[in-house]
């Protein structure tokens, strides 16, 4: 099947069911913007997908300072994650990264199609260079690239990321057509990406002119999947909303704290932000907005957590998870680079 798949020619998205791709970093604090943002968009595109796949990205987490033991525990702890948010091994393809020696591969390859202005230009890149106190990587100006790599070497059509996401998903598109362009149409599929309607940016509960951010914001606004209920319950009421008065239970861009708390709630209960808003309509003020959003997420959150602990006790489990996973990954992989060597002329004929 996976050979099947590699072959096939590019597809619009929509025409057949879609090659679904998306990556997670490795952490052991994945929060309430990754699950919102992409992991609920995960699990939705298992029965969309064929196949959907899904990587966690050990090989992206060595571009900023790490620990190697630690990187282990925290694809374990990913891993773990996702199955307790409802991924399903038969239903979806989950592997590690450092498992399919092709992504680096490609990677280097793709670089010969990739300009280092465009490289120097993503924010991602400004950001987290600045924030580094040693080394500034060339593996973390080179990210992208691994990322268009990551999606392009399964000829996904579809790309479930966050709003953040979107600046590398443009240079994706432009790497993988100006391949095409250079060295044979059609054997690179240019993808989409697929952002949510309701928390493609989910913001930090105390700033809430920041995304929520494993690196870039408050500790006290982050909801991590894993934090206590009480400890959930109480950022939701200590988040900063505006001091309109009487308080205004609406969206806007000139009210972020207010809009964020209403999209959460939204996409938890799987409904919208407009029907939200007229359920409030009568509410006391911020105060009833912030426990009902509080509840909402603890109500989603127990259960997942409950799994978590039971998954993520069984390593060798996890292993033979992402065992299987990265060889039916590699299948495909395989597939593309030999069609990416031979358009490129690298190694034997
Ligand atoms: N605040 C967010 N709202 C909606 N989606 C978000 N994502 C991240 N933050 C938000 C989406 O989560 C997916 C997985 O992200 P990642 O683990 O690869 O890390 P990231 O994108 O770098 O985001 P983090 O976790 O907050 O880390 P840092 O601090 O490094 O930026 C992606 O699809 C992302 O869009």
């Amino acid at each position: 099947m996976a050979h099947a798949l590699a072959s096939r020619a590019p597809v619009p998205c929509g025409a057949v069911a879609p090659v679904i791709f998306s990556g997670i970093q490795p952490t052991g604090r994945k929060h309430l913007g990754n699950y919102i943002g992409a992991i609920t968009q995960y699990v939705a595109g298992q029965d969309r997908g064929d196949p959907a796949i899904y990587c966690i990205v050990d090989l992206h987490a060595t571009t900023v300072a790490y620990d190697p033991v630690e990187l282990r525990e925290r694809v374990h702890d990913t891993t773990a994650v996702l199955l307790a948010a409802g991924l399903d091994p038969e239903r979806c393809i989950l592997f590690r990264q450092g498992d399919v020696p092709e992504h680096a591969e490609l990677c280097w390859l793709l670089t010969s199609v990739t300009a280092l202005g465009e490289l120097n230009r993503m924010h991602q890149f400004r950001d987290k260079s600045a924030a580094q106190r040693e080394l500034v990587s060339a593996g973390l100006l080179l990210y992208p690239v691994l990322q268009a790599a990551d999606v392009l070497a399964y000829r996904a059509h579809e790309v479930p990321v966050g709003e953040d996401q979107r600046e590398h998903l443009e240079l994706m598109r432009n790497i993988a057509e100006r391949f095409n362009t250079r060295f044979g149409e059609g054997i690179l599929v240019v993808p989409e990406h697929r952002i949510p309607e309701v928390g493609a940016r989910v913001r930090d509960l105390q700033l809430p002119e920041r995304k929520m951010s494993t690196t870039g914001g408050s500790d006290q606004g982050t909801v991590y999947l894993l934090d206590e209920p009480a400890a959930i319950r109480r950022k939701f009421k200590r988040a900063v909303t505006d001091s309109d008065d009487p308080p205004l239970l609406r969206r806007g861009d000139d009210k972020p704290g207010v809009t964020n708390l209403i999209d959460i709630l939204a996409a938890v209960r799987g409904t919208t932000p407009a029907s939200v808003e007229l359920e409030l309509a009568g509410a006391r003020g911020y105060g009833d907005l912030k426990v009902a959003v509080g509840d909402a997420v603890v109500e989603r959150l127990v259960p997942l957590q409950e799994r978590f602990r039971a998954i993520r006790a069984d390593e060798q489990a996890l292993e033979a998870v992402l065992a299987a996973g990265a060889a039916k990954a590699r299948a495909t992989a395989a597939a593309t680079l030999a069609d990416v060597r031979a358009a490129m002329g690298v190694g034997p004929p």
